[in-house]
């Protein structure tokens, strides 16, 4: 790939593009798609085929998934990384934080939210909340799960708080996977400086318009979920959502205390004293776990649920896996209860096109359509979009699926440093804002010269 502009390839390999691309222009010859209809947006006919009988493809209420707990480690092994590599901590102000905010965010953009970063200021530092939405679900009924990200400046915070945030965002990244459809709109919180005093939602809340507020059914907080010596405390400033945990842990068995010592001590604060009604979790922080309290939970009585808070000690290591598993799922279960959505099961209908189409080299976007048609309602949360690219330089191409509402999904970005051959890739796509019937196209393009291909064919799994 020769970069315009940019370093030129030695020789051998540019010689070995020509030919490629030269061989790409022949098949195309031979195959009557001719170089003109390369560089214009060909009307391809596409050859679609439904090859698949649909299934029943009636909602049902959906059962919150497992959240796997793996997962929510991974997170926490992560933001332990960040800490390691910006002076020990992820504290408001500091590059740690704002290094965890990046890598919430890229997950979450990768899953299909849409999300958005809010600045303010405290303490003279920049500091930013990180909210994501859900595409979907009832505007008006928004189900709000939130948690803060920041640590104090002595330490990591992986249980205070990566253990909520890493929780949430594995909540949020399995709405994704599952393609779920809520029923009330989703929504996600990464709260900045709340070690300062709330600052983050105190912001966030402050400047929501009154009218955005009311739409807020419940805001649920995670503070402090994985606590090395845990208790599990449930929030019981609104009866019913407490009732939402309080159920779910009876059905596993585990005995719950209502949470005595958080009013005002963390981000559900702001939003109860604006109204809304609050609920949350949480596993303990410097008190000390009583007899009663080991008998029914296990653990070291006469100890803190958390010998490490706000101390340098609170990393990786200061986590109880079982109550990080216990409360995830318990998220998972209030999130999934309270938006009272639908899952609509695959259809398992495939639409194809298998019509060649040239990709011109550093030229205009080619398109290869496809129409759908037979599918009841919207597209699925979680679309598949398998392509097949040929191309002698893949980090040249653009790859966009573009909806029968003339949005397009990105499904993959141009890179410098992505020498390897053609594009085989499945993707998934929350495309459930598009009617599934109508138009689909590919639209791909080749951004740096000296390389060219061709769309082989394209499908999409519903
Ligand atoms: N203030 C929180 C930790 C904390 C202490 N008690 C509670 C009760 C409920 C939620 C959180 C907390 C912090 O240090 O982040
Ligand atoms: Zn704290
Ligand atoms: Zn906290």
């Amino acid at each position: 790939m020769l970069e315009l502009n940019g370093p030129t390839l030695p020789r051998r390999s540019r010689r070995a593009a020509v030919l490629l691309a030269t061989g790409a222009a022949v098949t195309a010859a031979l195959l009557g798609v001719s170089s003109v209809q390369a560089n214009a947006v060909p009307t391809t006919a596409a050859a679609t085929t439904a090859t698949a009988t649909a299934g029943k493809t009636a909602a049902r209420a959906a059962a919150a998934p497992d959240i796997s707990v793996a997962n929510v480690k991974a997170h926490l092994n992560q933001l332990q990384s960040i800490a390691n590599a910006n002076g020990g901590n992820r504290a408001h102000g500091r590059s740690g934080y704002k290094a965890s905010i990046d890598y919430v965010k890229g997950k979450l953009d990768a899953a299909g939210f849409t999300t958005s970063v809010q600045q303010f200021t405290s303490n003279g530092s920049t500091g930013y909340n990180l909210i994501a939405d859900w595409p979907g679900g009832d505007a008006d009924h928004v189900i709000f799960a939130g948690a803060h990200l920041d640590s104090v400046s002595r330490g990591a915070g992986i249980n205070d708080n990566g253990s909520g945030s890493a929780g949430i965002l594995e909540v949020a990244l399995t709405v994704a996977k599952e393609g779920y459809k809520p029923g009330k709109h989703l929504r996600f919180a990464w709260w900045g400086a709340e070690e300062l005093g709330l600052v983050g939602s105190q912001n966030y809340v402050r400047q929501l318009p009154a009218a955005e507020r009311s739409k807020i059914d419940a805001y649920l907080n995670f503070d402090m979920i994985g606590s090395p010596n845990p208790g599990y405390f449930v929030y019981d400033d609104d009866p019913q959502l407490e009732g939402v945990f309080k159920d779910y842990f009876a059905t596993k068995n585990i005995a719950t205390e209502i949470e005595t010592e958080g009013d005002g001590r963390s981000d559900h604060a702001p939003f109860k004293n604006a109204g809304v009604r609050v609920g949350g979790l949480f596993s303990g922080a410097d008190y000390t776990k009583t007899a009663d309290q080991a008998a029914k939970w296990g653990g070291t009585a006469g100890q803190p649920f958390d010998r490490c808070y706000h101390a340098s000690c609170d990393t990786t290591a200061n986590i109880n896996d079982t109550a990080l598993d216990n409360n995830s799922d318990a998220i998972a279960h209030a999130v999934w209860t309270l938006s009272s959505g639908s899952t609509t099961p695959p259809t398992g209908k495939v639409f194809e096109s298998k019509s060649q189409v040239d990709i011109p080299d550093a030229g205009a976007a080619v398109e290869s359509s496809i129409t759908v048609g037979g599918v009841q309602g919207n597209a699925p949360g979680a679309l598949k979009a398998t392509v097949d690219i040929r191309h002698t330089y893949r980090g040249d191409l653009v790859v966009d699926l573009v909806g029968p509402s003339g949005k397009a999904y990105r499904l993959k970005n141009s890179s410098s440093n992505d020498s390897a051959a053609d594009v085989t890739e499945t993707y998934t796509v929350n495309a459930s804002a598009e009617t599934a019937n109508g138009t689909w196209k590919l639209r791909v393009q080749d951004v740096a010269a000296q390389d060219s291909g061709h769309i082989a064919s394209w499908k999409l799994t519903f």
